[in-house]
């Protein structure tokens, strides 16, 4: 049998067809966990959504076995389940991504995940999930197999906007269930931009009191409060997903310049940016007011998220000599890494001296990446967002309705057709940390315009930072992703039927 046989996206390192009869989702299904909180809370998890699919309250039941003629799901964290990461994996990355690793078995009346920690548990729940198909009598089922799995990359991202225009706390985590079905692990929230800023931040409550109900024309106002920033963060930690903020600095900035005119050399507040424009804002290193502003707001973006990373923005600075560029990055750096986390930035922020172990990421590959590499052999690890292929704002085809066009057209298979390490030449395999997806909302406005624009995109990016290269085939993608609407579907998640693909 051939592995494409088995539909699962990301496609796992190893995935095997077992001789025996299927797992049927029956009225006695019961998961067993093991007896941590941390188990028990990756099985209550397991409960709802299985529960979701049943219509039917699941038991989740801590160590004591399971009684004859029940349905076992067995969930269990083990530190000899763990899978070795494969060669592709960067160095530096072996034991993260094999944290994150699993193994699953299928059989009649009983599946089991074993996993090093909850990451992999849940990774391993969700294959088992993925399994599922509606059998003849209604009932869903899971062919017999055996799993070895294991992500290729430690950073599986995508970057949602909610500057442009908002996103609520409600659609941000349907975007982070549909980014968990996928097994991507970090989601990126662009928070601030010329048309608005999103977060409220104690230190600056201007910020949102002027600026949050800005968007774009056409485009929706709103603010994340503190507190729907901790739900967020335990929604997505639940499910496997790390939250990275970004404050977009020092262009980028029409909002902040707005909320606290001392920003601008003229004293003055500008007018509301609506347009889409870029590259025409900026901080000014030489005014007084600046370095504490940048030393506020980073601050409190790195106080109100639990993850280790902070992105610092960078990019598009139009209006800036090289000079006070990097003084700024600089200085914004080194706020970043006064507060603990990793620095995060656009590509444009490569030139600048960063602290050890920052990320540069990746966007626009058209122009001279020379001060990439240079980052790079000093230390830096490589994002890969390439514009060209992961820019899901872009549209699929000269048909799409919303969307923009800058980096081409995107078709399934230009998302999924490309490999991360040897996208920079003359770069390391081994600095790359992964792929980020993006989704820019100049165009979107509403949560079906969006996810319209995700699927079945996410899907390709989601296979490109999971899986090894070895596995890997669009042909073999075309045929499992063929299966993915059941999923969507279910959800009332509008789709782009791509050409590409012959829908089942
Ligand atoms: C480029 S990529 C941008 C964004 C736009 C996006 C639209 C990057 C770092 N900047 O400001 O929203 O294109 O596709």
């Amino acid at each position: 049998m051939q592995p494409d046989a088995i539909e699962l996206i990301p496609q796992p390192l190893r995935c095997e067809p077992l001789d025996a009869e299927e797992f049927v989702l029956g009225p006695r299904l019961v998961i067993l966990v093991g007896d941590s909180p941390d188990e028990m809370s990756v099985g209550v998890l397991a409960g709802d959504l299985l529960g979701r699919l049943t219509h039917r309250a699941v038991e989740v039941r801590g160590h004591g076995g399971a009684v004859r003629g029940e349905d076992v799901l067995v969930l269990r964290v083990t530190p000899d389940a763990q899978v070795p990461a494969p060669e592709s994996t960067p160095e530096a990355d072996r034991a993260a991504t094999a944290a994150q690793s699993y193994r699953l078995e299928v059989g009649p009346g009983r599946a089991q995940v074993s996993a090093p920690t909850t990451e992999g548990l849940l990774a391993g729940f969700l294959t088992f999930q993925q399994l599922l198909r509606p059998g003849p009598d209604g009932l869903l089922r899971a062919r017999a197999v055996r799993v070895e799995d294991v992500p290729r990359y430690r950073w599986r991202g995508l970057s949602l906007d909610i500057a442009r225009s908002f996103f609520t706390p409600d659609e941000i985590k349907v975007v982070i269930s549909l980014m968990a079905h996928y097994k991507l692990n970090m989601l990126h929230l662009h928070l601030t931009d010329d048309q608005a800023w999103r977060l409220e931040t104690p230190s600056r409550p201007r910020l949102v009191e002027e600026a949050a109900e800005g968007a774009v024309t056409g485009g929706r106002g709103g603010r994340l409060t503190v507190a729907d920033l901790r739900d967020l963060t335990s929604y997505a930690s639940a499910r496997g997903v790390t939250l990275v903020p970004e404050i977009d600095l020092p262009g980028h900035v029409n909002a902040a310049l707005r909320a606290y005119p001392e920003l601008n050399p003229s004293g003055e507040a500008p007018p509301r940016h609506v347009g889409l424009e870029v590259g025409f804002s900026r901080l000014t290193a030489a005014l007084p007011a600046t370095q504490g502003f940048v030393e506020d707001v980073l601050t409190d973006a790195a106080q109100l998220t639990a993850g280790p990373y902070l992105h610092l923005g960078g990019d598009e600075v139009l209006t800036m000599e090289r000079a006070e560029y990097t003084e700024l990055i600089e200085a914004a750096a080194k706020v970043v890494q006064a507060t603990g986390k990793t620095v995060v930035g656009w590509q444009e922020a490569a030139g600048v001296p960063l602290p050890p172990g920052a990320i540069v990421q990746l966007w626009d590959t058209r122009p001279d990446l020379q001060a990439v590499r240079d980052a790079v052999a000093s230390g830096a690890r490589l994002l890969m967002s390439p514009g060209s292929r992961v820019y899901l704002d872009m549209k699929y085809d000269a048909s799409t309705e919303l969307g923009l066009e800058w980096a081409g057209h995107i078709e399934l298979r230009d998302a999924y057709d490309w490999e991360p390490s040897t996208l920079v030449e003359g770069v390391d395999p081994g600095a790359v940390i992964g792929v980020e997806a993006a989704v820019w909302s100049e165009t979107l406005h509403d949560l079906d315009s969006l996810l319209r624009m995700l699927l079945p995109r996410l899907a390709a990016v989601a296979e490109v930072a999971w899986s090894v290269p070895e596995r890997r085939s669009w042909e073999g993608f075309r045929a499992r992703v063929a299966h993915q609407p059941v999923f969507w579907e279910r959800a009332g998640f509008p789709w782009h039927p791509s050409p590409q693909v012959d829908w089942a």
